[in-house]
């Protein structure tokens, strides 16, 4: 993927985190360009003008949005290093299908429960253990989610592990009661510099999130 490659992205996005993720595993060196979301630059809007939102990558000029399908274009590329799907049509599918799942009901969950009180609140924390029970579920004994080896499916999920503390204190529960094999899936994960890298100190995200919070009004 020998080119000018250029990723919009803001420190605190989980969906820049994947993008930065995937070009760690393909050992692809980038530049990032990072955006104020209050004050959006001419650059922005002008590659995302339907979504206006982060993360973009520019590639040769060209912009790509929306992290999955960024993900997606990052492997097929870039197909001989790390693959980050599966080659069997079957499991492609499968493994879309659970990135799908992630990207529906992770995000939205979250912010129900940090940026919400009361009834909401409580809703949004019940939805979000169910999700990740049926993802421990789905990730059973294996190392990652597509086996042994590291995908998409960890990709689309793993920014959220540093959200844990902050799931912890807003909804007083214990993550790893309620989810172990995803604690120590989150933990392995973290072993992986690509990972480790790419993701802000989860206490840098809580402050900058129970921030946020406070500004809503919900905590
Ligand atoms: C979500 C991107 C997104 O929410 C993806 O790339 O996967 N489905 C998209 N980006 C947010 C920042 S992270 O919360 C964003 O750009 N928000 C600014 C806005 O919506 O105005």
């Amino acid at each position: 993927m020998a080119s000018q490659l250029t990723l919009l992205e803001f420190w605190a996005s989980p969906f820049s985190q994947r993008v930065k993720i995937a070009l760690a595993e393909k050992g692809i060196d980038f530049e990032t360009k990072e955006e104020n979301l209050m004050n959006k630059s001419p650059l922005l809007l002008k590659v995302n003008p339907v979504n206006k939102q982060i993360p973009v990558l520019i590639h040769n000029g060209k912009p790509i949005c929306e992290s999955l399908i960024i993900v997606q274009y990052i492997d097929e590329v870039c197909k001989d290093q790390s693959p980050l799907l599966p080659c069997d049509p079957y499991k492609r599918a499968q493994a879309r299908f659970w990135a799908d799942y992630i990207d529906k009901k992770i995000y939205s969950n979250s912010r129900t429960l940090v940026f919400t009180k009361g009834e909401t609140q409580e809703a949004g924390k019940k939805d979000l253990i169910e999700c990740f029970k049926v993802l421990e579920a789905e990730l059973g004994d294996k190392t990652y989610f597509g086996g042994e080896t590291f995908g998409i499916v960890d990709i689309a999920l793993v920014p959220f592990y540093n959200w844990f503390h902050l799931y912890e204190t807003c909804g007083n529960f214990s993550f790893e009661e309620e989810c172990p094999k995803i604690v120590a899936w989150g933990k392995k994960c973290m072993e992986k510099e690509s990972v480790s890298k790419a993701l802000p100190d989860q206490y840098k995200v809580f402050d900058f999130f129970m921030e946020m919070a406070k500004k809503f009004g919900a905590q």
